[in-house]
């Protein structure tokens, strides 16, 4: 069975971190009810939905993915970049206790969850505005004693390395080239995003289904024709605050 962990959206979403977006309106109404959409696509697909209530403190708190990290062996509970959001890591990290051993990461180290892709027992740390080199070397130093191997990665232009890059099948990645190098991840199968559209790289993985926001047609159409296989969701409003689909949820199996 996996676990989806998420989180209702705040209603101070407006005054969420943004880094490389000009702040918007954001419509609280319809952001919830996309968030309401994407935790049932994640139940159609097969994951008990455990839904954390809505924090009206924390602006960017429906984005649960930053502050954790779960595999197998353990919860790691990062240090978010951005200090508005390091309360954040209360609640989340006490839905974490029945399912796994928490470890920390702790000053002078920061890290977002959004900074971590996992493929397989190959680890890629962001660093990045949010992510810092004490951050990747915590990391390292739980999971490399696991048999994880551990590879830092340059991110620049976008916020998380999971806005450049995410994986949509099990040898496959999703990304945009302009912000990613190609050669750390030479050894799988890659397909790039459409030229319009930059921000199109972030996919959500279920077993062999893919949680796609709707906003990117044409980098769909580029995984449709590789034969994934796609459920589009309308995310629009918690694009507007910078975050996408993996942002949203952790999932794991229990
Ligand atoms: C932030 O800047 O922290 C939020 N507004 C967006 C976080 C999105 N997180 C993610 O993609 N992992």
């Amino acid at each position: 069975m996996l676990i989806a962990i998420t989180r209702g959206v705040s209603p101070a979403i407006q005054n969420c971190q943004l880094t490389h977006k000009e702040r918007q309106p954001i419509d609280l109404e319809l952001s919830e009810q996309q968030h309401r959409n994407y935790q049932e696509k994640l139940s159609v697909l097969g994951c008990q939905v455990i839904k954390l209530p809505a924090e009206p403190n924390l602006p960017d708190s429906v984005f649960v993915e930053d502050v954790a990290i779960v595999l197998d062996e353990m919860a790691i509970i990062t240090r978010p970049g951005a200090e508005s959001r390091r309360p954040e890591i209360t609640a989340v990290a006490e839905a974490l206790v029945p399912f796994r051993e928490l470890a920390r990461i702790t000053y002078p180290a920061t890290l977002d969850g959004g900074d971590v892709l996992r493929v397989g027992k190959s680890v890629f740390v962001g660093i990045s505005s949010r992510t810092n080199q004490a951050g990747f070397e915590q990391l390292w130093g739980l999971l490399e004693p696991l048999g994880y191997s551990v590879t830092p990665v340059s991110v620049s232009g976008c916020l998380h390395l999971k806005s450049a890059v995410t994986q949509v099948s099990v040898d496959t990645l999703l990304l945009n080239r302009d912000w990613i190098d190609l050669e750390l991840f030479s050894h799988l199968r890659h397909i790039a995003v459409h030229p319009d559209e930059s921000h199109a790289a972030n996919a959500l993985l279920i077993g062999e289904k893919i949680i796609y926001p709707s906003s990117y047609p044409r980098t769909r159409q580029r995984l449709e024709v590789d034969g994934l296989s796609l459920f589009p969701i309308d995310v629009s409003e918690l694009i507007k605050a910078e975050g996408a689909v993996t942002c949203c949820s952790l999932v794991f199996p229990s």
